[in-house]
């Protein structure tokens, strides 16, 4: 049987929130040392082996990323998300993934639950399928596969030896 190209490598963004694009310089004790760059290609390496394909993009502003979810809509199948400190208080952004219709999951380098006080409440969580947090560079990798489980369970992601 044939099958739409878009069944067969569903879309994922991969959005990256303010700061981010500082990996790599600063802080390496609590986001390692690797760059954006380097996890934007892990994450899209592991989504080639899986049959997806990543789309990503890092904003330092809430209106930027809150469009780009508007814009993901009936194009991505999920969105793989590291709000950065938006986290934690971005209602915005909070309301653009909640009319999102595939797939969410809330990626954090580090483990916020573990630091301080104002980390440990995230208003993305209530609308993500779930949240990856504490794994350092590794949660890239494993965002993506969290994401292919879900979108097999949904039919969205064809199995490996049906591709
Ligand atoms: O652990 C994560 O991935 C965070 O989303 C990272 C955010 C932080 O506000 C969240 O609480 C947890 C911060 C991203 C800023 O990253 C920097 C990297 C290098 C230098 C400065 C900031």
């Amino acid at each position: 049987m044939t099958q739409a190209p878009e069944v067969m490598h569903p879309v994922v963004l991969l959005l990256s929130g303010p700061n981010l694009g500082l990996l790599g310089e600063r802080q390496p004790e609590i986001y390692g040392s690797e760059t954006l760059a380097h996890h934007v290609e892990a994450a899209a390496a592991e989504a080639r082996t899986l049959g997806m394909a990543i789309e990503h993009v890092q904003h330092d502003h809430e209106g930027d990323l809150v469009e780009e979810v508007h814009r993901a809509r009936g194009r991505a199948a999920a969105i793989v998300v590291n709000p950065g400190a938006l986290t934690h208080y971005s209602w915005a952004l909070h309301d653009a993934l909640k009319v999102f219709d595939g797939v969410v999951v809330e990626l954090h380098i580090s483990n916020p639950a573990a630091r301080e006080p104002f980390r440990h409440t995230s208003v993305v969580s209530a609308v993500a399928d779930g949240t990856i947090a504490g794994f350092g560079g590794l949660g890239y990798r494993l965002a993506v596969r969290a994401v292919a489980e879900l979108l097999l369970q949904r039919g969205v992601l064809a199995a490996a030896g049906a591709r």
